[in-house]
């Protein structure tokens, strides 16, 4: 298991930019101003934000509290700030997606939307003047941006394929909604849940692929039988933070699916409680349980249980590769049928989201389910309309079923368009490269290219094939955007996290290094080769087609 270091310079950069542990006293300054006022309070300062306007709010308001009510100020756009949503199992009506087509429109060139790496949604461009009408709009909608940031649990995320696919163990979206719900009280806020000491993710795998990349969750049921009855194992601690990225580990617990929303709730008690407040780089659950050691922490969340839990069992029913969900497949449903499409790199803009919405009405049921790749899948075509639904323009012009090996499985965190954080620019650089890449090379099999622009891994590169991490690197006596390769991630069955290979690439010296990788590594050949005619100079070194 990589416990991996950065360099104390990134380490550095990244302590001034998270103002991680206050001088004194034994409370970091997140501490502090939780303690002075509950981020939910912002609830009613919203119609009064919208009146003063953004630059008039006070500071620790605008950048920190909002969070807790999914508003993200964004230093790197001054005035607007990006909304992130709530998406239990990543599955959405069409209605939604178009409340956040016309939030987005109203922006412009300015506004746009992503699909996040927990299959999620976020909204860019937002005015802090409009928010009390957004708001409105989602309350009216049933949809809830609340506790998406800062010390708050993160979007739950479940099987993408949930009651859809025949060889399903559990379906987890009712699940995953209930878990939200308890969080979220119904999407209202909850105030007991509103002072974490830290982030907390949360993941439901139902099927056997390990679609949510359940080890890189702080909390993950993973499905597996005791005698005839399936229930999940239970595994805890997994993060990626800038000093570590560490897989999670077994707790040596057996839960029914009736048991999940109870086991959530005490596990995030006893991190409430419990967890650690001094040093905010320290404070993830992984560092409660190091610190009492996985026996104790278990018996603490039986206390909060108020009964024992059921050992683990034995093995786990995660036995398959991990698929992508892109193309055109049945339903356990007959005669029914979903399709992935493909997002490149989770980028939507308005047009394009009222298209989805339209699709998923006019040809499916009107769902919408997202992935943790960031692309989205249609459920519920019926086999006479498949013909006609493959013909849409959408799929053909922007999003595609059938996308090329060396792009199929691009993934990018935010970057620098939009990131506070970032040291370089992800998505733009990842997509203009990898169409580069793909103009030169063919792959016999898909390669899993992560893109993430700082050592925070929202883009989760560990997890890659190839993972890229931004960092600075230097180029004849200039700081430049550089990246941190990293190889080897595995995911669905024995999923493992990959190691860092190579460091501080310049990013403008990436193409070769990449192209390299590929051809090495995942058997890429350059495009022309099968039509390719050595040069004659070429062949007479070689000794064919020589005079003699
Ligand atoms: Fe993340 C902070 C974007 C998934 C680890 N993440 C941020 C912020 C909020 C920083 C900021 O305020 O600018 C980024 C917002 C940028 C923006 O404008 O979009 C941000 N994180 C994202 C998203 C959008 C990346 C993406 O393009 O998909 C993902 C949103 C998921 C969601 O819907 O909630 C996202 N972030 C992740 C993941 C992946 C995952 O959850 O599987 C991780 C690594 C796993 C983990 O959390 O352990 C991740 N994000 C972080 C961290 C490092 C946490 C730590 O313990 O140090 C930060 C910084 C922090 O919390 O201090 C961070
Ligand atoms: Fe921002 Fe990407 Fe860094 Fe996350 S990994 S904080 S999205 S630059």
């Amino acid at each position: 298991m990589p416990e991996v270091e950065n360099s104390p310079a990134v380490i550095n950069k990244f302590e001034n930019m998270t103002s991680a542990t206050a001088p004194a006293k034994n409370v970091n300054k997140f501490e502090r101003f939780k303690a002075e006022k509950d981020g939910l309070a912002l609830k009613d300062e919203v119609d009064y934000f919208a009146k003063i306007g953004w630059e008039a709010i006070d500071e620790i308001d605008r950048d920190a509290r909002l969070k807790w009510l999914g508003l993200f100020y964004r230093t790197v756009t001054p005035g607007k700030f990006m909304m992130r949503m709530r998406t239990a199992n990543g599955i959405l009506p069409s209605s939604h997606m178009r409340v956040y087509a016309e939030v987005v429109q109203r922006y412009g060139d300015e506004g746009n939307a992503d699909i996040t790496t927990r299959q999620n949604m976020q909204l860019r461009g937002i005015r802090i003047e409009d928010v009390p009408d957004i708001f409105r709009r989602f309350h009216q909608y049933g949809m809830t941006s609340v506790q998406t940031g800062m010390d708050n649990v993160r979007n739950v995320t479940g099987s993408p394929l949930a009651g859809l696919e025949a060889d399903e163990l559990i379906d987890t979206q009712g699940l995953c909604r209930a878990v939200q719900d308890m969080i979220t009280g119904m999407g209202k806020g909850n105030p007991q849940f509103t002072n974490l000491p830290r982030k907390f993710n949360i993941a439901i795998a139902g099927c056997r692929d390990n679609s949510v990349h359940a080890e890189t969750n702080d909390l993950a049921f993973i499905p597996a039988y005791k005698e005839d009855q399936i229930g999940f194992n239970i595994i805890v601690g997994g993060m990626f933070s800038p000093k570590r990225y560490v897989e999670a580990i077994p707790l040596n617990a057996w839960v029914t699916p009736e048991d999940v929303v109870a086991v959530c709730e005490a596990v995030l008690l006893v991190f409430r409680n419990h967890g650690l407040r001094a040093n905010r780089q320290k404070s993830r659950l992984m560092y409660l349980i190091d610190e009492w050691g996985v026996e104790k922490f278990r018996e603490e969340v039986e206390k909060q249980l108020g009964h024992s839990l059921e050992p683990a069992a034995e093995k786990d029913e995660v036995n398959w590769d991990k698929r992508d969900h892109i193309g055109l497949f049945k339903q356990k449903q007959p005669g029914l049928n979903y399709v992935g499409l493909h997002v490149p790199i989770g980028r939507l803009y308005a047009n394009e989201m009222f298209e989805i919405a339209r699709i998923a009405d006019v040809y499916g049921s009107g769902e919408i389910r997202l992935t943790v790749e960031q692309n989205l899948l249609i459920p519920n075509i019926p086999d006479s309309r498949m013909e006609a639904f493959l013909k849409e323009p959408l799929l053909q012009e922007r999003f595609t079923i059938n996308p090329d090996n060396v792009s199929r499985w691009l993934v990018s965190c935010t970057g620098s368009q939009f990131c506070g954080f970032a040291l370089i620019e992800t998505k733009n650089r990842a997509l203009a490269m990898i169409k580069a890449l793909e103009a030169e090379l063919t792959l016999p099999e898909p390669v899993r290219i992560h893109w993430t622009g700082c050592p925070n891994s929202c883009g989760q590169p560990q997890v890659a094939d190839i993972g890229l991490m931004g960092t600075k690197g230097r180029k004849n006596g200039q700081v430049v955007e550089a990246a941190d390769i990293w190889m080897g991630g595995k995911v669905g069955k024995d999923a493992h996290l990959g190691e860092r290979v190579m460091q501080g690439i310049p990013c403008e010296d990436l193409m070769p290094v990449l192209r390299n990788l590929l051809i090495e590594n995942f058997g890429a050949q350059p495009r022309q080769s099968e039509y390719y005619k050595p040069p004659i100079a070429m062949a007479e070194i070689d000794g064919e087609n020589s005079d003699e």
